[in-house]
């Protein structure tokens, strides 16, 4: 396939393109894989990962990012993870709601990705589609994580620029995340502060000994503690230039440029999980055999399958 004329248009900001390139990425590893080497290599744009609690409003302060962001002229991509099996249809709702109302600003575009990978984090497309973003132009392409845990900080794994989402009063709640996404913060926003100042002033405390204590932070970058409140659009700003602080951080010490690298090698991997996946569900197994000689003699026709077609496509 020549992938060249949709790519020219997309290139040029043409909006149904770039839909069209994604639903390539999205169907087909090869054409993503295509798509990606095709598109001209593209320096400095920033994948900022946000995370942190259920209900913490995570989609509400990533709605009022975008709108701030796109303002100060930047380009704006959102790979929004489907939540459909992980969380109610409400909530779903919400933030399709949300986030039509930027459907009409040429300066942002937001798609959703309904599958995942085999731990429970973002599939070989979520992650293409990021590069994809990056390279048809957009500044800033965003990934807001479902859930908690190791699937979390897998997702997390490909942003150059983590916020992790808290709330005011929270003391038990952050050892609970202890474990999972709570370490990894770049940016800690206490969120909701319009609702408990008194608390928000406590997460505070909290962040800041945990930063002091030397629990938080990580090579050389002392994360940042903002206060907001996403519904009443207070501290948006302040949020974006502690982004903006930790990107110029990151430009500068390298960090950049090996999470460009980390996010490679992750694709490469997750690539071939996928192409592993799709030929283990499709190959019939002769049951006759040893169990072990069986599962052998698959992963051999597995791997025959690939290299038979190299060129070809996958049948
Ligand atoms: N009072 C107050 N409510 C907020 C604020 N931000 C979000 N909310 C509300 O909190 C609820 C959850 O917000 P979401 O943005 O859906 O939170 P989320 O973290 O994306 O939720 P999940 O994706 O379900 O984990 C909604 O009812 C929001 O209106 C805020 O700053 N102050
Ligand atoms: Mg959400």
């Amino acid at each position: 396939m020549d992938y060249s004329r949709l790519i020219e248009k997309a290139l040029k900001g043409d909006r149904l393109a770039t839909g069209r390139l994604l639903s390539i990425v999205e169907r087909d590893p090869r054409g993503a894989s295509m798509v990606l080497e095709s598109l001209p290599e593209r320096e400095g744009y920033h994948v900022i990962g946000v995370t942190g609690i259920a209900g913490s409003g995570k989609s509400t302060l990533l709605s009022r990012l975008l709108t701030h962001y796109a303002d100060k002229g930047y380009r704006c991509a959102v790979v929004a993870i489907d939540p459909s099996s992980a969380y109610s249809r409400g909530a779903l709702l919400g933030d399709r709601i949300r986030m039509q109302m930027h459907a009409t600003n040429p300066n942002i575009f937001i798609r959703s990705v309904s599958t995942r990978g085999l731990k429970g984090g973002l599939s070989f497309a979520g992650v293409a589609m990021i590069d994809v973003f990056g390279r048809l132009g957009y500044d800033k392409v965003f990934i807001e994580s479902i859930g908690v845990g190791q699937a979390d900080v897998d997702i997390m794994r490909i942003a150059d620029t983590i916020v992790v989402v808290t709330v005011p009063g929270l003391g038990d709640d952050i050892q609970a995340l202890k474990a999972g996404v709570m370490e990894i913060g770049d940016i800690y926003v206490i969120n909701k502060v319009d609702k408990d100042r008194e608390g928000a002033n406590k997460t505070m405390e909290y962040l800041l000994f945990a930063i002091e204590a030397g629990e938080l932070g990580h090579r050389g970058w002392r994360p940042r503690i903002v206060k907001t409140s996403a519904v009443l659009d207070e501290g948006i700003d302040e949020l974006i230039d502690a982004i903006e602080e930790h990107y110029r951080f990151i430009l500068g010490t390298g960090r950049y440029g090996s999470g460009r690298e980390r996010r490679r090698e992750i694709l490469v991997r997750l690539l071939a999980e996928k192409m592993l996946i799709d030929a283990l569900e499709s190959i019939e197994i002769e049951t006759g055999k040893d169990l072990y000689e069986g599962a052998l003699e698959l992963l051999r026709r597995v791997t025959a399958r690939y290299v038979d077609t190299t060129g070809g496509g996958e049948a």
